[in-house]
């Protein structure tokens, strides 16, 4: 007979929120729910809740393409990223839930020659920074690439910035997973309850008004992504970050073609291959403000073509889902973390195109912010300051998706 599985517990509780928590960290994304992870695990500190206005990892943690790379140029990036990225290879052990990394190596091609000046900088750069990356020649793009045509009719390529430490990881997985430890630490994930309003008494922040009422905390986090201007109005101080669409899509599966990423940025288009043998597609954000999580129809086909140049049979594909997300765009590209003119009040954000493979790193160093009250040496570089102050951390290439 027909047996069903039985006696799967939830795996995580869904509470009613208590009046008061020492932190509060408004957001159930990745970075979120990270940040909560480490402030159990490295501070102690567990009354604490995540309150999510829709789903748990419904935000970009679940739309985005998975690509986890620490290539870029600055120091205090390539800090971070890199931080992050060797979190990713214990995350399984770590939190004992699969998230499926897989070290499958990422390329990012050069097909001018201004872009192959930029990626042997990179290159350099990361040498001196302890970051494993190799600019290749074609013909290694091309073993590595078999399906790849390397004389596209507009732009050829000319070799590649090569992570081989670089890869993919299952996005709700990091998300599952994190939840699960954190409320097996005792926290409360509260899901389907939006903030609607900060509170503060004499500059220092008191706790925040939701659809399920006041909650109070003595800390509070804002890890909101593309909401974080509207959070930011509502703790009463301005964000230099914008909000856009970021859009990817996936093919009908198909026989593995493909066994590493590749982003090629000059024409605006990156793929891999997911383990169901859908080819994984995304291209650049939409040029103009927005809050709906699908993105145009000219971006779409845009990218298409691209990749039609340098991967020629994509265009005997037949495409399954589209998708978008609001992505949170500081002008130099990089993220915030960082104090806010809120006492007790820290923020997380404008990771915009990139932070899917930031999302432990973040976490780390935003529960180190949350807890100590001062910024530890992953996250100092990041204040929101920096752009009142001129000390702008440039990613514009590194970060890869055009925007
Ligand atoms: P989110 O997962 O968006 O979490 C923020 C949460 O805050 C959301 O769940 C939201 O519902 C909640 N929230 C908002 N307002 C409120 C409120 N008022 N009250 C309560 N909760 C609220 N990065 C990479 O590194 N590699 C990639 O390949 C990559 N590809 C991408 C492809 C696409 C199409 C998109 C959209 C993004 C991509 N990114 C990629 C970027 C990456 O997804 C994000 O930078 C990252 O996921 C941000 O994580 P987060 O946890 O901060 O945000
Ligand atoms: O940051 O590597 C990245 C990325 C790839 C696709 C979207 N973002």
């Amino acid at each position: 007979a027909f047996r069903q599985h039985t006696g799967w517990g939830r795996a995580w509780a869904s509470p009613e929120p208590r009046k008061s928590y020492d932190v509060i960290i408004v957001g159930a994304g990745g970075h979120g729910l990270a940040t909560a992870y480490y402030l159990g695990k490295r501070y102690g500190i567990k009354n604490v809740a995540i309150i999510e206005k829709g789903w748990l990892g419904g935000g970009n943690t679940g739309r985005n393409t998975t690509i986890i790379r620490s290539n870029y140029l600055q120091d205090p990036s390539a800090a971070i990223y890199e931080k992050s990225r060797s979190l990713y290879e214990t995350m399984s052990q770590d939190l004992n839930y699969n998230v499926m990394f897989s070290p499958r190596g990422v390329m990012m091609l050069a097909q001018t020659e201004h872009e192959k000046r930029g990626y042997l900088r990179t290159e350099r750069a990361n040498a001196l920074q302890g970051v494993e990356t190799r600019f290749i020649s074609p013909a290694e793009v091309k073993k590595l690439v078999p399906i790849i045509n390397l004389d596209g009719p507009r732009y050829p390529v000319l070799g590649a910035l090569w992570q081989a430490r670089g890869g993919t990881a299952r996005h709700d997985a990091v998300a599952w997973g994190y939840a699960r430890a954190c409320s097996a630490m005792g926290m409360h994930v509260i899901e389907q309850c939006a903030v609607t309003g900060v509170t503060s008494e004499n500059g220092m922040v008191t706790g925040v008004n939701t659809t399920k009422g006041h909650i109070g905390c003595k800390k509070l986090g804002i890890v909101v992504a593309g909401h974080s201007g509207a959070l930011a109005d509502m703790a009463g101080f301005r964000l230099p970050v914008e909000s856009v669409a970021l859009q990817a899509l996936v093919s009908e599966p198909i026989k593995p073609c493909m066994d590493v990423v590749v982003m090629a940025n000059t024409v605006h288009g990156y793929m891999s291959q997911s383990d169901k043998g859908e080819m994984v597609i995304g291209g650049g954000a939409d040029g103009f403000n927005n809050y709906t999580q699908r993105g145009s129809w000219h971006h779409i086909e845009e990218t298409v073509r691209a990749l039609v140049e340098t991967f020629p049979m994509v265009s005997r594909l037949k495409m399954l889902r589209q998708w978008g997300g609001i992505v949170d765009m500081t002008g130099d590209r990089s993220p915030i973390i960082s104090k806010t003119p809120l006492g007790n009040c820290f923020i997380n954000c404008g990771w915009g195109t990139g932070g899917f493979k930031a999302t432990p790193g973040s976490g780390y160093a935003m529960a180190e912010l949350v807890a100590k009250g001062e910024p530890g040496p992953l996250a100092e570089a990041f204040s929101m300051y920096r752009f009142r102050e001129g000390r702008f951390i440039d990613e514009s290439v590194a970060a890869g998706v055009a925007h």
